[in-house]
């Protein structure tokens, strides 16, 4: 088999190598010349577990190429960003999606299957990208098939998750879903969930709504207890005892390009029933000014002004900061006159970041944790020492052991 992916990116890029690795001839398509050149020659663009290694393996054995153009191929995968809209009600701006189909169609022939993996509103497939290969000349489900199989793999676990997950494959025919299937057999290990395209579309952005919903029941929950003076980690950690209850954990508010953009695309489609994701997702985009306001309570005890925030990424261990609560937190205290803010993160290559750790926190009055990175759960440097008031306020609960003389604030002590 050969595959043309379009879309380099953090689900294109592992995906390609993937299927290379499996014996597939690979050729990957992106716009950006750069990334291109970089993984022609035998660098990823993007921080990923183990996809160094493999893209290694796979340049080894010949079976991957990146390259500006698509080319004819018996599959084509379509990876590509789909962001919010700037309209009333953040809705999928699926442009770049039908982009990259116009790119791929003059190398379609007779028996190609075509998938989509990028995150897409309901009924896109149907209404939109079937519509179009129609126009083109092509009757779907006999001379293309034209599957949804909606990418679901946790950034930080992606090449094990690629193997292991199950995958929805929502084809538009019953045929179409068949071809899809037998593309993924290549590695997948998990179950392939066959169904159509428009409930594949929906699981896909129902599986990120259900997590950010819980989200915000768990940090309307701290909100709550902070007011009642009741520790709302305690109590999170009490609940999920229970055999049906699984709270999620609070934090300085939901990013990445996943939860805080896919429920929009839902509220955009049906914004007079889809009320409850759309509270929710109001609950944690008020996040950062909730930690705002701690922190200039915190830093009232002391009179202390100088911050120095742990993490900017919108979750630990990755390098990612797109949608960041982390970032706009940092932004939202660097904008305020009467604090300096230094941001540290060992994941994050930027010209403001202070790559040291100790030097991040030398005569700082609080170090404000924002990502739960492995580096920050053993907080025992010395360093701590010198900073003006040793006072750590983790929203990320991430702190598993740190030095006597920290003072050590959490969501579960907060008010209290
Ligand atoms: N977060 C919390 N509390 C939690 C869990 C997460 O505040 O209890 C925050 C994180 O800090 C982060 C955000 O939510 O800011 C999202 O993180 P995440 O780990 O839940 O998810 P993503 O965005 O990295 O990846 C999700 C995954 N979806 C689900 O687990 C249902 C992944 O499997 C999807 O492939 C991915 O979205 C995607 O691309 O849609």
């Amino acid at each position: 088999m050969k595959l043309c992916t379009v879309g380099l990116g953090y689900i294109g890029l592992p995906t390609s190598i993937m299927f290379a690795n499996y014996g597939v001839e690979v050729v990957g398509v992106d716009v950006k010349k750069e990334a291109v050149d970089m993984l022609n020659g035998g660098k990823i663009h993007i921080e990923e577990p183990g996809l160094q290694e493999a893209l290694e393996k796979v340049l080894e054995k010949g079976n991957f190429r990146a390259s500006l153009e698509p080319e004819q191929a018996d599959a084509f995968i379509i990876a590509v960003p789909t962001p919010n809209k700037d309209d009333q009600y953040m809705s999928c701006d699926i442009s770049i999606v039908m982009q990259a189909l116009e790119n791929i169609i003059p190398y379609l022939q007779k028996g190609n299957v075509v998938i989509v993996e990028s995150t897409i509103a309901p009924r896109t497939m149907d209404d939109h990208v079937k519509p179009r290969l129609e126009e083109a000349g092509f009757t779907i489900g006999e001379d293309i098939y034209l599957v949804h199989c909606p990418e679901r793999v946790l950034p930080g676990q992606i090449m094990h998750e690629l193997i292991h997950n199950n995958r929805i494959i929502g084809g538009v025919t019953p045929a179409c879903t068949d071809k899809g299937a037998e593309v993924y057999a290549t590695f997948v290990q998990g179950e392939l969930i066959k169904t159509d395209a428009r409930t594949a579309e929906m699981s896909k952005l129902m599986e990120n709504t259900y997590r950010d919903v819980n989200i915000a029941l768990a940090n309307e929950l701290t909100k709550v207890c902070n007011e009642l003076g009741i520790n709302a980690l305690e109590v999170i950690n009490m609940a999920n005892k229970h055999p049906r209850v699984n709270l999620h954990t609070p934090g300085p508010g939901v990013g990445g390009h996943c939860l805080a953009v896919d429920p929009y695309f839902i509220i955009a489609k049906a914004p007079e029933q889809a009320k409850l994701i759309s509270l929710s997702r109001e609950i944690n985009k008020s996040m950062p000014e909730y930690v705002m306001n701690a922190v200039d309570k915190i830093l009232a005890k002391t009179n202390g002004k100088k911050i120095t925030v742990f993490g900017l990424t919108y979750k630990g261990n990755v390098d990612d900061i797109r949608e960041s609560p982390a970032m706009e937190i940092y932004e939202m205290l660097n904008n305020r006159d009467e604090y300096e803010v230094i941001a540290h993160d060992p994941h994050v290559k930027l010209s403001f970041v202070e790559e040291n750790m100790e030097k991040a926190i030398d005569g700082s009055d609080l170090v404000l944790i924002l990502s739960d990175h492995n580096e920050f759960k053993e907080l025992n440097s010395p360093a701590f020492a010198k900073m003006n008031n040793a006072i750590v306020f983790d929203t990320k609960n991430v702190v598993k052991e740190h030095a006597d003389n920290i003072e050590y604030v959490n969501y579960g002590n907060l008010y209290r």
